[in-house]
C-alpha cells in the first residue's frame, strides 16, 4: 500500500452485513447524461462499484432502477421524483434521496447541472466508504463557496516552493504532447472533495508561463481536469509586459500596458475557453506591482479585471503584503494598505487573505481585513503544504487550524459574524467568493509526504464545500476512506489527528508566539535568529524577549494592531482577564512571574507548554503503535518511523526554545523536567546542509 490511492481506495468492503445489504440495495442502475463529466461519474461509479461490492449494477433504463442518476434534463424519471423546490438555488450541488415505493427501495442522485451529479456520485461512494446505511437518505448539498482552488506554488523548473512531496506534478517538458494519468487521479481527487480550481505555477510567477509554449501545455491540463469541473488559473507575474511583452513599462494605466493584457488574455482565452483568471502576488516580498508606478492594488487588479471580464474570468489579488521600508508592526500593514481600497475593486475582483495577518503560522489570530472590507469579496487563503508546522515529517491535522479560523468571530455585524460568514459571502451578501489551500501535492508515490498530510487536502476541500463541519467528523470520514472503518482504529486515529496540531503549537510557538523558526528554509527553531537583513524576518521582532517578559505587545502602548479589530474582537483580545491564553504573546508583552489564569506564572506555563508538546508526541507514538496489525504495514511502518523523527525533532524544538528564553527569564526549568540535552550553543550552531528550500 503505497498511499497513492488517497482516500479513494476502493477495496472491497470487509463488513459482509454491510456488503450484502448494499449488494441488495444496488442492483440495477439507470444512468443519465453522455457529457464528458456524465462519463467520467460513470466511469468512476463503476470502478467504485467493482472494487467495493465486487459486483456492477446491472445497466438498465428502467424507471424503477435501483439507482437512478441524472438531472432534471436528461432524465424523465428524475424530473418527476424531484420537485422544483428542491432543486431551487442547487447551482453545483445535489441530492441524493431514497424513495421507497410499493416496497421497492430506489436511491435517486439529481443534480441541475452534471457537475452536480459527479459530485453526488463521490457522495455516495463516500456513504458506502464510510459504511453508512442507503436506506433514508435525504441529502441535499449545496457548495457554500463558488471558487475552492488550490494554489500550487510549482516553478517551471519542476521545483516546489515549500513542497515537501518531491517535486511538481506538471511535467513540463512533455507537455502538451504527453498527459500522465497520474492528472487525471488528481483531477479525480480534487473533485472527490468539490475542489473546482486550480492555479498551476507559483505566485512567484515567472512570466514565460504566459507564453504560447506554456499556455498550450496548460491547456493540454485543463483538458485532462474539464470533465471533473475543474478550471485551471494561472499566476501572473506583473511585470510581463515587460518581460515577455517588450513594453518599456507595466503601469496598469498605460493604454498599451492594457491592450497588451487584453490581448494575452483573448489568447488564452483561444487555447483554454474556460479559463479561471489570474492569482497574483504584487508588490510582495519583492514581486513586481502597480505600486513600482505609484498606482494602488486596486489599480492593478482592475486593470487585469477588466481584461478578464469579457471571458467571465477573475482575479484573485493577493493581500499578503508588508514592507520593511514602513517602520511599523509588519502585521498591521495588508490592513493598512486593503482596507481604504474597500469598494474600489471591479466586480470580478476577489482580495486574497491569508488566515492570519504574519504567515502561515502554527496558529495566528484571524486576519484583521475578515469584516473590515463589506464592499469587497475577500477569499481565505489556508496553506496546506506544512511550512512551519514540521513539512511532511510531523504529523499535522490541519482542519482544526481551518476550523478555528472559519469559526472565529469578527464581530463585524454583531456577535455571530464569523469568518466563515465573511467568506461564504453571507455576511455582506456578496456571490463572487473563493477559498483557496496552498497545495502539500508533488511527485510522492503518496502525494503528499506524510501519509497524514494527505488529510489536509482531503479537509480543506471539504471544508471549502461546507465551512460548518467539524474538523472531527472530517477527520472521522477520512480515517474511514484512508485507513479502517475498524471503530477502535477510527477512535485513536481520529485522537491522534485531533490534537495534533495543537501539539506542535505546544513545542513550536506556544501561548501566541509566532515566526520564531530557522531563517529562509524554515525548518526547526531560530527564536535567536537577528539581523536577517531586515528586522521583520528576524524571530526577535515578533517574540520581543527581554529579562522582564516576552510577547509583541499589539495593544494600544504598542503597535495598536488590535485596534484592526472590529471592537468588541479588540476588547477581548486586549483584556488581559479575557483573551484566551493562546494569544496571549501576540498581542501581549507580559512578564516572566505575572501570574496566568492556570495560577502559574508565564515562565512555568511557557516550559509546561513546551513539556507537554513532546510528551504529546510521545503518546502519538504509543497510540500509533497500538495500530499495528490494524493499518498495512506499510503506512504502519511509515507513520511509525515519522512520528520517531517528529517526537527527536519536537524536542529539539523545546530545548533550544527553553534554553533561549531561559537566558533572558533567567529562571530554572522545573526539577521535575527532564533536562535539556545540550547548551544553547549547540542548538545555535546547528547547520542543516539537506534541507528542501536550503540554498546551500
Ligand atoms: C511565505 C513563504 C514564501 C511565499 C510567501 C507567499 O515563505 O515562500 O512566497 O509566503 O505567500 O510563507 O507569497
Amino acid at each position: 500500500e503505497t498511499g497513492y490511492r488517497l482516500w479513494m481506495r476502493y477495496d472491497r468492503i470487509e463488513n459482509n452485513k454491510q456488503l450484502e445489504q448494499y449488494r441488495s440495495q444496488l442492483q440495477t442502475i439507470n444512468f443519465q447524461g453522455h457529457s464528458i463529466t456524465a462519463q467520467v461519474a460513470k466511469k468512476e461509479i463503476s470502478s467504485a462499484f467493482n472494487g467495493l461490492l465486487g459486483t456492477e449494477p446491472k445497466v438498465t433504463l428502467s424507471s424503477s432502477a435501483s439507482l437512478l442518476i441524472g438531472t432534471p434534463e436528461n432524465s424523465p424519471q428524475i424530473k418527476s421524483l424531484i420537485t422544483p423546490k428542491e432543486l431551487l438555488n442547487l447551482s453545483d450541488g445535489y441530492l441524493v434521496k431514497t424513495f421507497h415505493n410499493k416496497g421497492q427501495q430506489q436511491i435517486v442522485i439529481a443534480g441541475l447541472t452534471e457537475k452536480g451529479v459527479l459530485y453526488g456520485v463521490f457522495h455516495l461512494i463516500r456513504l458506502m466508504k464510510t459504511q453508512q446505511s442507503l436506506s433514508a437518505l435525504t441529502i441535499r448539498e449545496i457548495p457554500s463557496i463558488k471558487n475552492r482552488v488550490l494554489n500550487h506554488w510549482d516553478n517551471l523548473d519542476g521545483t516546489v516552493e515549500r513542497g515537501y512531496a518531491g517535486t511538481s506534478l506538471w511535467e513540463w517538458h512533455k507537455l502538451p504532447g504527453f498527459t500522465q494519468t497520474r492528472y487525471t487521479d488528481y483531477a479525480r481527487a480534487n473533485a472527490s472533495v468539490g475542489i473546482n480550481g486550480t492555479v498551476l505555477n507559483n505566485v512567484n510567477a515567472n512570466a514565460l508561463s504566459l507564453t504560447k509554449p506554456y499556455l498550450l501545455k496548460a491547456a493540454a491540463l485543463a483538458n485532462v481536469f474539464r470533465p471533473y469541473g475543474i478550471k485551471v488559473y494561472l499566476s501572473a507575474r506583473f511585470s510581463s509586459p515587460i518581460e515577455i511583452g517588450g513594453l518599456k513599462t507595466a503601469d496598469p494605466l498605460d493604454p498599451e500596458v492594457k491592450r497588451w493584457w487584453s490581448m494575452k488574455v483573448k489568447e488564452i482565452y483561444a487555447y483554454i475557453p474556460d479559463f479561471g483568471g489570474f492569482l497574483v502576488k504584487a508588490n510582495s516580498e519583492g514581486q513586481p506591482g502597480p505600486q513600482n508606478y505609484g498606482r494602488s492594488h486596486a489599480d492593478g487588479a482592475n486593470m487585469l479585471a477588466d481584461a478578464l471580464a469579457p471571458f467571465d474570468g477573475i482575479v484573485m489579488w493577493r493581500a499578503f503584503v508588508y514592507d520593511d521600508k514602513v517602520p511599523d508592526d509588519r502585521a498591521k500593514q495588508a490592513y493598512n494598505e486593503f482596507k481604504p481600497l474597500d469598494g474600489k475593486f471591479r466586480a470580478n475582483v476577489l482580495v486574497q487573505v491569508k488566515n492570519g495577518a504574519v504567515d502561515f503560522q502554527p496558529r495566528e489570530p484571524f486576519h484583521p481585513l475578515f469584516g473590515a472590507m463589506p464592499a469587497t469579496p475577500l477569499m481565505m487563503e489556508f496553506q496546506l503544504t506544512q511550512e512551519y508546522l514540521g513539512f511532511s515529517t510531523h504529523l499535522a491535522y490541519l482542519g482544526t487550524l481551518f476550523k478555528e479560523t472559519l469559526a472565529a468571530d469578527t464581530y463585524a455585524k454583531g456577535k455571530g459574524s464569523t469568518v466563515a460568514d465573511v467568506v461564504t459571502g453571507k455576511l455582506d451578501q456578496h456571490q463572487l467568493t473563493g477559498i483557496a489551500g496552498v497545495a502539500n501535492i508533488g511527485s510522492d508515490v503518496n502525494w503528499c509526504g506524510h501519509p497524514f498530510a494527505q488529510s489536509n487536502w482531503y479537509s480543506f476541500g471539504r471544508m471549502a464545500w461546507n465551512p460548518g463541519l467539524s474538523a472531527t467528523a472530517v477527520a472521522d470520514e477520512w480515517i474511514r476512506m484512508t485507513f479502517t472503518n475498524d471503530i477502535n482504529a477510527i477512535a485513536t486515529i481520529k485522537e491522534m489527528m485531533m490534537g495534533s496540531r495543537e501539539t506542535i503549537v505546544n513545542y513550536m510557538t506556544p501561548l501566541g508566539l509566532h515566526h520564531i523558526m530557522a531563517r529562509n528554509h524554515h525548518y526547526g527553531p531560530g527564536p535567536w535568529v537577528k539581523d536577517a537583513g531586515r528586522a521583520d524576518w528576524t524571530s526577535v521582532y515578533y517574540h520581543k524577549a527581554d529579562a522582564v517578559g516576552i510577547g509583541f505587545d499589539r495593544t494600544a502602548t504598542g503597535s495598536n494592531a488590535i485596534a484592526q479589530y472590529s471592537p468588541d474582537a479588540a476588547r477581548e483580545f486586549a483584556d488581559l482577564a479575557n483573551i484566551p491564553d493562546k494569544y496571549l504573546l501576540w498581542f501581549h508583552h507580559v512578564k516572566w512571574s505575572d501570574k496566568l489564569r492556570s495560577g502559574n506564572t508565564l515562565w512555568d506555563e511557557l516550559v509546561s507548554h513546551y513539556y507537554l508538546g513532546v510528551r504529546d508526541v510521545a503518546k502519538m507514538q504509543s497510540q500509533w503503535k497500538a495500530m499495528a496489525g490494524k493499518i498495512d504495514e506499510d503506512r504502519f511502518k511509515e507513520v511509525a518511523e515519522l512520528l520517531e523523527i517528529q517526537h527527536e525533532e519536537a524536542k529539539w524544538w523545546r530545548d533550544a526554545c527553553v534554553l533561549y528564553f531561559q537566558s533572558f527569564s533567567g529562571l530554572p526549568i522545573p526539577a521535575s523536567y527532564e533536562k535539556p540535552a545540550h547548551d544553547l550553543a549547540y542548538y545555535e550552531n546547528l547547520r542543516f546542509y539537506f534541507v528542501p528550500g536550503i540554498k546551500n
